[in-house]
């Protein structure tokens, strides 16, 4: 067993793109559904999460940005039949089918935690940082995702030495995969040999489940990262989030948990088998010599509407350098009664979490994205961390990225702003500038 090194804990958070919108594509996801047609306010969506990186760069945080995808993405557009130049193929789009081109603008890569699934070097056979990009299968809007994510981490992450790139697992009929928002670990510290635990919604193959929502994530594509990840079968475990928590708009299981450390915080409806689930995480912890911690919170202290409705755990969970542990939570969870009172009787008494820090991100939350929906965390050792420069944070960029999103975002959008040719130019200007800035080269299709 490889033994524990010194290594931080990385989050890459998703930089929120000028197409930011309402469109009320995510099926499942109450807030999406329950905003859509609404006007938004890129400007704003974009500053509140570069706010959340600073805050977590200011905590002595790690932190990392992955740029937006380019939308609206003409490509595919043009593979639905659409043609001529440019503006002839936004134009026509917007006439003949405006859902297609909406579903094709969307912003939906800032939330990165489903941009992959990472799993750190301690805990993998061969020793490196494997990623694999989520296919993203079930909702059409976020399929189109994974290849620009790939080129992406393959450029940031581009040692071989260290880091082994995966393709997406394999889309059709149900086998869904939604990355590191069905996936956490346990493991006494970042260098530490880890338990991996991935959530999956059902089987892909499973028939006349009589659903409300569908869950997502198919045990299928968990398995299949398991395995290209080398993990070793008695470091992982994977259980089934309960159909209560997806029906009620759990459409990731980070909407109803989260882990740091050797703890996972969770609503108590979270796990189809609880008992069976933590039984499996104990045993794991085990053979590597540590206890888990479950921090349930009852169904009676916060329901799961009010769960899933504040984002009470699509919060951080995180360690800071000076070993304390707390949440970075959305305000939503500040403002509602239930998870107001919870937390800050978990944190009078002696429980693990110790400070809760309430952010605005209400562009993103009223799509159905928190805090943790926003980064994809990475743990690197030293050297792997020294191998990495680019997309690495530091106050000098942040505000060198507020001027650039200033300069070139609107602070309104509707859907029929989408199908305006003028837009398309402003998105590729800024688009443009930003791979200047982040120092990517031409990684859009539209540079290329
Ligand atoms: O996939 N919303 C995203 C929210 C993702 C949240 N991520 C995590 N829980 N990790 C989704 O449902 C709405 C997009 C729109 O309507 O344009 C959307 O895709």
């Amino acid at each position: 067993m490889r033994s524990a090194v010194k290594a931080f804990e990385y989050n890459f958070d998703g930089l929120v793109g000028p197409t930011h919108n309402y469109g009320g594509l995510a099926i499942g996801n109450l807030a999406s559904m329950g905003n859509s047609g609404t006007i938004s306010n890129p400007r704003a969506a974009a500053l509140q999460g570069l706010q959340k990186m600073r805050t977590m760069l200011e905590m002595g945080m790690p932190q990392g940005i992955l740029p937006p995808h380019e939308r609206p993405f003409l490509p595919r557009l043009r593979q639905h039949g659409f043609s001529g130049n440019d503006e002839q193929v936004l134009q026509a789009a917007w006439q003949n089918d405006p859902a297609l081109l909406c579903n094709l603008s969307s912003a939906a890569a800032m939330w990165t935690a489903n941009a992959a699934t990472v799993c750190p070097s301690a805990d993998s056979e061969d020793g490196k940082v494997h990623f694999t990009p989520a296919n993203l299968a079930a909702m059409y809007h976020r399929s189109i995702e994974h290849d620009f994510t790939g080129r992406v981490l393959r450029q940031i992450f581009g040692d071989e030495k260290y880091f082994a790139h995966h393709k997406a697992v394999p889309a059709g009929g149900k086998m869904g995969d939604e990355g590191a928002a069905n996936h956490g670990r346990f493991a006494p510290s970042h260098g530490a040999p880890g338990v991996q635990l991935f959530v999956y919604g059902r089987s892909a193959f499973e028939k006349g489940l009589d659903v409300y929502f569908e869950g997502r994530q198919a045990l299928e594509a968990s398995q299949a990262i398991a395995r290209q990840h080398r993990l070793a079968p008695s470091q992982t475990v994977f259980a089934r989030q309960s159909q209560k928590a997806i029906d009620a708009g759990a459409f990731h299981n980070d909407v109803v948990s989260v882990t740091n450390g050797r703890v996972l915080f969770y609503h108590q409806h979270s796990f189809e088998n609880t008992e069976q689930c933590f039984a499996d995480i104990r045993r794991a912890c085990a053979t590597l010599g540590f206890e888990p911690d479950f921090i349930e919170v009852a169904a009676d202290a916060v329901s799961l509407e009010d769960a899933i409705a504040s984002y009470l755990f699509n919060s951080q969970l995180i360690t800071t350098p000076d070993g304390e542990m707390g949440l970075i939570l959305p305000q939503e969870a500040h403002d509602n009664p239930r998870t107001k009172t919870w937390l800050d009787a978990h944190m009078a008494g002696n429980g693990p979490i110790r400070f809760a820090k309430y952010l605005d991100l209400k562009q993103s939350m009223r799509n159905g994205g928190g805090p943790a929906c926003l980064r994809l965390r990475v743990v690197l050792n030293e050297n792997e961390a020294a191998s990495v420069s680019k997309c690495v944070l530091d106050e000098a960029l942040i505000s060198h990225l507020e001027q650039w999103v200033e300069k070139h975002y609107r602070d309104r959008l509707e859907i029929k702003d989408l199908g305006d040719p003028q837009f398309l130019k402003e998105v590729y200007a800024a688009l443009d500038e930003l791979t200047n800035i982040l120092s990517l080269g031409a990684i859009y299709d539209f540079q290329r």
